[in-house]
């Protein structure tokens, strides 16, 4: 897109008046958001048609991702980039006396997910559009996203996310091409002819499925594609009344329901047929536009289950070519395996999804029938094979339950872990039995991130210094940061990077002080762990080392340097003990910011309501990156890989893809601890971990410890007596005291390190300059290679 600032800075000035009849001085910042979204929307209107052109050619195959969560940020800056316009739009705002990041950050957060998997599909969707990929999102158009958290007292409380109250601009609602989608009711199978049933479904409830489009820019190549919402409304026919409208209006009110309860189970499982049913249906009939029959529909097509929240996607393909298209079972098993692919991203058994099948079979009789028919067929092919015993392990039927994960494995060519140890561990343990049946089916793709906002929209100073330093070339070819090694022993270089990290803090510091009231040092050790709360991630750890730490400093230690830990995190509004890790650290907090002993030499600051948006914020400043998760329980992370991105220095147990992070950057270029994924093990398979004696015998936890009970942080009586508990009483699940003294070994190296700033540099200068193999524009090339069979039109090179 080629405009001069000038033309750009008449043109808003035009677009305010035109959208608002006001002029730009008078305008709202609100105003000034829709006005520049508008003009985006009008320079990219033209290359959206043609991308949706060229991919209705009959041979173009195209990639459906279906993913129950989206996480994509605001748009608007990202848009500006990817469009070349980005510089231009802040050089004519400033021409017409504003601030260009002021209009950006007046954009809502979409909250359509939980964290690095919503994250992630996002991230996918960005890179397709990148690398020139036919990508189409799927997911669903909640009307509630995820909860805004707030500290009461210093315990999370969860308000409602109210996104589209002022409605939301990048969407566009195309009710033209709504779908039905069928809940409920009876079966009847009426014997056409020979061999063939015709199935004829009564009495179902009737749900509209209306898509909103949401387009994905490329990164200047012409590329649009499509993410496309899905939205649960009551026909437009239907007579009915007032509780089953809002039955209906229900599935897509608010993302994941509690389900704690029997009706939360049931809504959660609407939610997911609902989203499998209309997107299926919605690619059926677009490929029927221009194809005659579906027998090469798996050549043109694949869909991509993300996690198992989509995997219902087997049985409703399966439905649509048996019932629909009247194909044998053997077509259409064989065009469902080839069509479909599954990633898993956790190995917690508790999140592996079951539906018992009294709840399945009522809410989805037809699938559930089909299903019953995959799982006799599996049986009656396997159980000679393989014995009956291995059999009912892994069925997709089996306990009472509809089995999500095996049907996603038995219905999928293909099935991906999201890094290397990932992998190899769903091999090894979670899905043994299908890697042993089906060893080709599976393979490692690394997850990866968007390092157009990560790094060019997100970290300004740190990309003028790149340009001036290398090149622009890694703007579109992230490999090309390999470049910046040889200013490994330059201190001028080294000196600049500094710099831009402190100018980053210096905006962080402000951030903190807006929100929280606190002051902080931009000289200090800006200490990072935002994440999900999960007692696996062990911000536990994080805490007891800052509990340990200011014990010292108030003993009169000097320990060198100061440090700020900033925390992000939201906790599920069900999850009680996370939620008491939250209140311990808000109160930690409380008790050392307010401490004027100490000096200030240890800050602690939780900033409320993580989410993208603040991320963009946090990520630039970091000095230290936590990655302390349990090892073997991490599936991949990502926060990791942003944080290396932004020269981050990695503090990191081997979980995940801290250990490719580590083989990227070198041993010396990052600092990890703690059991290896194999110690912990063989710990748990011994089950000879005793937390009791290992605290009792080492006179500093007991020290740590204590504190959690015996009245000296002001405020968790009980939640300083139930975390205690976990550890003491209940063993300690996740291993955290084991690894104190390690992760405390490690944060003083940190502390030595960090006091040599052109050493910190120099590791910060190695995480960056490899940061560009995590690329998710990679990661979907290998998923484009090894999974859906299909090509980029801007493939990036490697290497
Ligand atoms: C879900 C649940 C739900 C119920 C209770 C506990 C629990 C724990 C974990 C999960 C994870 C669901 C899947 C997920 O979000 N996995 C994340 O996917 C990221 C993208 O692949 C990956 O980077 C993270 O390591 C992984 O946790």
């Amino acid at each position: 897109m080629q405009i001069t600032p000038d033309k750009f800075a008449q043109a808003f000035e035009d677009e305010v008046m035109r959208s608002f009849a006001t002029s730009l001085r008078s305008a709202t910042p609100d105003q000034q958001f829709v006005a520049l979204a508008n003009m985006v929307k009008r320079y990219n209107a033209k290359d959206w048609a043609a991308t949706k052109q060229a991919y209705d050619q009959p041979t173009r195959k195209q990639v459906y991702y279906f993913s129950i969560e989206f996480l994509p940020g605001r748009f608007l800056g990202d848009y500006l980039l990817n469009l070349g316009l980005l510089d231009t739009a802040r050089e004519a705002l400033t021409q017409l006396g504003l601030n260009l990041e002021d209009v950006l950050a007046v954009e809502v957060d979409p909250g359509l997910g939980n964290g690095g998997l919503g994250r992630l599909a996002s991230a996918f969707m960005d890179a397709m559009a990148a690398v020139g990929m036919a990508g189409n999102g799927n997911g669903l158009r909640y009307r509630y996203g995820l909860f805004q958290q707030d500290f009461v007292n210093g315990y999370q409380v969860e308000l409602p996310d109210d996104w589209l109250r002022n409605g939301y601009v990048w969407e566009t609602r195309k009710e033209n091409r709504a779908v039905s989608v069928k809940f409920g009711g009876w079966v009847e199978l009426q014997p056409v002819r020979q061999g063939y049933l015709q199935a004829r479904y009564h009495d179902t409830e009737d749900v509209l499925a209306v898509p909103y489009d949401v387009p994905m820019i490329g990164y200047r190549n012409g590329v649009v594609n499509t993410l496309r919402l899905w939205q649960a409304e009551v026909p437009t026919t239907s007579m009915m009344t007032g509780t089953q409208r809002e039955e209906i209006t229900d599935i897509t009110r608010g993302l994941y329901p509690d389900d704690s309860t029997e009706e939360g189970r049931r809504l959660r499982l609407r939610q997911e047929y609902f989203l499998v049913s209309a997107g299926i249906q919605s690619i059926v009939r677009n490929y029927r536009r221009t194809h005659v029959d579906l027998f090469d529909f798996a050549k043109h097509v694949a869909i991509h289950i993300n996690d198992t929240h989509p995997a219902v996607a087997v049985a409703e393909l399966m439905r649509i070519l048996l019932d629909d298209a009247h194909m044998s079972w053997q077509q259409a098993w064989s065009i469902t395996v080839q069509t479909l692919s599954y990633t898993n991203h956790t190995l917690l058994q508790e999140a592996l999804e079951k539906w018992s099948i009294p709840l399945f079979a009522s809410l989805l009789p037809r699938i559930y029938q089909i299903i019953q028919e995959i799982d006799r067929r599996f049986r009656e092919k396997y159980v000679p094979l393989r014995g009956e015993a291995f059999v009912n392990r892994i069925a997709p039927l089996g306990d009472g339950q509809v089995r999500m994960a095996y049907l996603a494995v038995l219905g999928s060519h293909a099935i991906n872990g999201v890094a290397k140890l990932h992998t190899t561990l769903l091999e090894s343990s979670v899905l043994r039995d299908w890697y042993q049946l089906f060893p080709e089916r599976f393979s490692n793709q690394t997850n990866g991130i968007t390092p157009r906002r990560w790094i060019q929209t997100a970290d300004q100073p740190l990309s003028d210094l790149l340009d001036q330093t290398i090149g622009d070339a890694w703007r579109t070819n992230p490999l090309a940061l390999r470049s910046l090694h040889q200013y490994q022993d330059d201190d001028a270089f080294l000196t600049a990077l500094n710099q831009t990290k402190h100018a980053n803090k210096q905006h962080l510091a402000a951030m903190i002080q807006h929100s929280l009231g606190l002051v902080v040092d931009p000289n200090a050790i800006f200490d990072v762990q935002i994440k999900r709360l999960h007692a696996y991630k062990r911000q536990l750890l994080n805490v007891l080392g800052l509990i340990d730490r200011y014990q010292r400093l108030k003993a009169g230690e000097d320990l060198g340097v100061k440090r700020v830990h900033i925390f992000g995190a939201k906790a599920a509004p069900g999850y009680y003990y996370a939620k008491e890790i939250i209140k311990l650290i808000n109160a930690l907090a409380d008790q050392i910011n307010h401490d004027p002993s100490i000096n200030q030499q240890l800050q602690i600051a939780f900033l409320p309501n993580y989410g993208v948006s603040m991320a963009e914020q946090i990520i630039p400043a970091a000095d230290v990156s936590e990655q302390i998760s349990l090892a073997g329980m991490e599936a991949s992370g990502t926060s990791n890989m942003k944080l290396m991105a932004a020269g981050a220095v990695t503090l990191a147990t081997l979980d995940g893809a801290n250990i490719e992070i580590r083989d990227a950057v070198g041993p010396d270029a990052i600092v990890t601890f703690g059991l290896t994924a194999d110690e912990v093990a063989a710990h748990q398979r011994q089950q000879d971990y005793d937390a009791r004696a290992l605290a009792a015998s080492d006179p500093v936890l007991t020290r740590v410890l204590s504190a959690l009970v015996d009245g000296s942080i002001p405020g968790i009586e009980s939640v300083g007596r139930d975390i205690y508990d976990s550890l003491i009483r209940y063993n300690d699940d996740y291993f955290v005291l084991a690894d104190f003294h390690a992760y405390q070994a490690a944060q003083k190296r940190i502390d030595l390190l960090y006091q040599e700033p052109l050493n910190w540099a120099r590791m910060a200068l190695a995480s960056i300059a490899e940061s560009g193999r995590f690329s998710a524009d990679f990661t979907v090339q290998g998923y484009g290679n090894q999974i859906w069979s299909v090509a980029p039109t801007h493939p990036l090179v490697k290497d």
